[in-house]
């Protein structure tokens, strides 16, 4: 079972109106299943609307469902609703988790089964600092343990993956700050934006009021985009016409705090590590965020690309020596991605990995979870 967000537990002690009785101790947890049910009594207050102008350009509508497409049916249960998500997953990483699982059908435990599990493991992008790692550790458990059989091996292997990717699980806390403020980076296309919309969705679901800044101010079509999104679900959009990110970014925030939202959400254009300029003026829109809020951004997140391979642990390694990451979201999990760079990131850079996406629909974003992951990469 995993949360989608976690809720800051209340600090005092002051006891909760009406339902404190029967409420847990713990802070409250909310399952994808409990989605669509209201969690509060009072219905959640309609943020205002956006201020901007509706663009006149229809393209930009047309672009919209392709950048949030949330037409498919949700699956109704929380069961059905976890089956479905697996089975993405599953498919998703099928490359990985088939030459995985074939390696120890049948086979001895030798030298040749270390040697190929070695190749599967660089193969599924695990690099080699992580790859060494199992190894040895499964070959001390092994020893230690007296296995004898493959299966057993192989279930050992999906410990020690859970206990290695584990550190990486952790749900993103609501309520710590009003507004949490969230500045999501990434390279281009790695699925930012979408990923914002998807967020805000099932933000709003938790009665969370979201106000998104549209910070990025290369391409007009991204801002309209995000405004015309904003418009349709009822998420109010700062965006200016060509200004600098950071002052949208700004403007966003005080906006936010003014209006006593509880998410500010700050995209910002995609740009490749090695564009120094483009790094350096992340690092103003952050430093100006905390400006406009104290201890602002809460929340620093990249975006990652599944099949980006090898190339994510650079892309997590630079983006995180720039701007200080506290987390990560991992999307096109659905695609040919092979999965092996979470062990990557977890032994070199373990920055918590938030969220996992599978696919373009707002369900096949879901939160990460170290055991249905080595479960559908090891099957
Ligand atoms: N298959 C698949 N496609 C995805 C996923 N997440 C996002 N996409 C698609 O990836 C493409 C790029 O997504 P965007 O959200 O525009 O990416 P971005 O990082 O904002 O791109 P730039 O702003 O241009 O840097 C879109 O077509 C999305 O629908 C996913 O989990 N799976
Ligand atoms: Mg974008």
């Amino acid at each position: 079972m995993f949360s989608f967000f976690k809720r800051k537990k209340p600090e005092t002690d002051v006891a909760e109106p009406q339902e404190a009785a029967s409420a847990p101790a713990a802070a409250p947890m909310f399952v994808p299943g409990a989605l669509d049910a209201p969690l509060a009594p009072t219905p959640t207050p309609a943020p205002t609307p956006t201020p901007a102008p509706v663009p006149a350009a229809s393209a930009a509508t047309a672009d919209i469902g392709e950048l949030f497409p949330e037409t498919a049916e949700r699956p109704t249960t929380e069961a059905e609703q976890k089956r479905s998500w697996m089975t993405r997953l599953k498919a998703g990483l099928s490359k990985t988790s088939s030459n995985l699982s074939l390696l120890f059908v049948g086979a001895r435990i030798d030298e040749d089964l270390y040697e190929e599990l070695e190749s599967a493991l660089l193969m599924s992008d695990a690099g080699m600092d992580a790859t060494q790692y199992l190894l040895d550790e499964l070959r001390r458990k092994v020893k230690e343990d007296k296995l004898l059989d493959a299966a057993q091996v192989k279930a050992a292997l999906k410990e020690l993956m859970v206990e290695l990717l584990s550190p990486l699980q952790k749900p993103l806390e609501l309520g710590r700050h009003e507004p949490l403020v969230m500045m999501i980076s990434g390279v281009n296309g790695a699925g930012k934006t979408t990923t914002i919309g998807k967020l805000a969705k099932h933000m709003q679901r938790f009665d969370q009021s979201v106000l998104l800044a549209a910070g990025d101010t290369f391409r007009a079509a991204a801002r309209e985009q995000l405004m015309v999104w904003g418009q349709r679900n009822n998420v109010t959009v700062v965006s200016q016409a060509s200004g600098d990110p950071a002052a949208i970014a700004f403007d966003a925030v005080q906006s936010g705090k003014a209006r006593g939202l509880d998410v500010v959400m700050v995209d910002t254009a995609g740009r490749l590590p090695t564009q120094l300029h483009l790094m350096e003026e992340l690092k103003k829109i952050k430093r100006v965020i905390g400006k406009g809020m104290d201890g602002a951004p809460h929340e620093t997140l990249l975006v990652i690309d599944g099949n980006t391979g090898q190339n994510a642990l650079a892309q997590v390694k630079a983006f995180d020596d720039a701007l200080q990451l506290t987390g990560l979201v991992i999307t096109k999990l659905d695609g040919t991605a092979k999965g092996g760079v979470l062990a990557a990131i977890a032994r070199t850079r373990p920055v918590p990995v938030y969220f996992i996406g599978v696919g373009e629909k707002l369900d096949d974003l879901q939160p990460f979870n170290a055991e249905e992951f080595v479960e559908a990469l090891l099957g």
